[in-house]
């Protein structure tokens, strides 16, 4: 490899469920096929705080988190095509290759070409981190690492967007609401007219509320157990909101059906679940029109968790899917995804409730859990 390793701050995890430290570590140079980027926005995704809790069986520490960022290529390895330094990018969790038999497929955006790498924490060119702090290697993490000044991706793994996008609100549509938009439009593919429940009403829930309203949804029911999120939810596009506690012992799926009873039988035509909990992903499906509601899990439920329900749900016509990153195939869509946002077509802003810098990460990560945080944008 050619070029110097740069020295600079991170937010390192050391272990799981501890303070992110920050430390000066190594970011060596890019090896092939890979580019080194200068972060200068990343946010805070519910996804950092789950691999930090240590439920995620991927989780790998020491590690450096992050995943929802924007920043300029500062140099490029041997091969690289795509990117040039200056070019400015968005680091995507989610690769897209073009060339891998899931690529080709053209039935996902789950490229295979480097996934065992970035869930390994390593750099698929030789197995090894591009990050260490006093000699000791710190782990990559999806790919992306972005809690760094710099960080080393796969060429594969990096959208260049348009260079008048602000990158402070550009990163958001590395993760959460790219997510949300592309489970109501690429996932459910969603029609005009449609019904839908939104679990959730968080930066991933209100995308898909975005979403539905883009579809032009004439019903959407969002529902969340904190209420102080449905002024909100209205302002995005909800025209119902449900707090389940109002319900007492009665499911909220029962609730859901009984108010879409127009025409006899009840349900609505779409549900997404963007919690992570298993018991509401069963209130999703369960929520669904019998005969063709299709209910979509977004949320990321911890190691061991597992979702139920009476197979008679799926019998008679309901159908369970899934989606990560909202379907997109992230280098081809994320640069589209930024021109609507420049466009003004999609919502990106009004997600930025709140703006810090590196050093004040922890309390970023304590913010993402009060009030009224949708996401927080670290500023490097
Ligand atoms: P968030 O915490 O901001 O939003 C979750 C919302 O759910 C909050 O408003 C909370 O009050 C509400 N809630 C919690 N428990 C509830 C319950 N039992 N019933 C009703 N409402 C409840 O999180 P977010 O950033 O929007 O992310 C949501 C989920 O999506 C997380 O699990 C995250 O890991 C996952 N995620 C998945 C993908 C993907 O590609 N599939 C991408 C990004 C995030
Ligand atoms: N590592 C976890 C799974 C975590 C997970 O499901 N991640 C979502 C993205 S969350 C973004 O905030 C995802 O896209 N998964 C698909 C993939 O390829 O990682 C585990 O359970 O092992
Ligand atoms: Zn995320
Ligand atoms: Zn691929």
């Amino acid at each position: 490899r050619t070029g110097q390793p740069i020295q600079c701050r991170a937010a390192v995890a050391w272990e799981a469920n501890k303070p992110l430290e920050l430390c000066e570590v190594r970011v060596d140079p890019p090896g092939p096929g890979e580019v080194r980027v200068k972060i200068e926005a990343t946010a805070l995704c519910h996804t950092d705080k789950y691999t930090l809790s240590g439920q995620d069986p991927e989780g790998k520490f020491p590690c450096i988190l992050g995943h929802e960022a924007a920043g300029v290529v500062e140099s490029v390895g041997e091969g690289v095509k795509s990117v040039v330094p200056g070019d400015h990018v968005v680091p995507c969790y989610q690769a897209y290759c073009g060339e891998c038999p899931m690529c080709k497929s053209q039935k996902t955006n789950l490229c295979s070409k480097i996934r065992k790498y970035t869930g390994a924490g390593v750099m698929a060119s030789d197995e090894k981190s591009r990050f260490s702090c006093n000699g000791k290697t710190i782990w990559h993490f999806m790919g992306t690492s972005t809690f760094s000044e710099y960080t080393v991706v796969h060429e594969v793994s990096l959208a260049k967007i348009d260079k008048n996008a602000p990158l402070d609100k550009a990163c958001l549509l590395g993760c959460g609401v790219s997510t949300g938009l592309g489970a109501v439009l690429n996932t459910a593919k969603a029609e005009k007219g449609c019904t839908a429940a939104v679990f959730g009403l968080g930066t991933v829930g209100l995308a898909c509320v975005d979403g539905l309203r883009l579809a032009g949804a004439k019903r959407i029911i969002g529902v969340d157990l904190d209420k102080n999120k449905f002024e909100r939810a209205k302002d995005w596009g909800c025209t119902d909101t449900l707090c389940p506690k109002d319900f007492g012992d009665k499911p909220i799926q029962d609730v859901i059906v009984e108010m879409t009873n127009d025409d006899g039988v009840g349900g609505v035509d779409y549900s997404f679940e963007c919690i992570g909990n298993v018991e509401v992903m069963r209130s999703a499906l369960e929520c669904c029109h019998k005969g063709w509601g299709e209910s979509v899990v977004l949320g990321v439920a911890g190691s061991g968790q597992e979702i139920s329900t009476r197979p008679f749900q799926l019998v008679t016509g309901r159908v369970w899917r899934g989606a990560a990153f909202g379907g997109y195939r992230s280098r081809i869509d994320v640069p589209k995804l930024v021109t609507r946002y420049m466009n003004k077509e999609i919502r990106v802003d009004e997600y930025v409730t709140d703006v810090m810098k590196l050093e004040d990460i922890n309390k970023a990560f304590q913010a993402m859990t009060d009030g009224l945080c949708l996401r927080c944008v670290v500023l490097m």
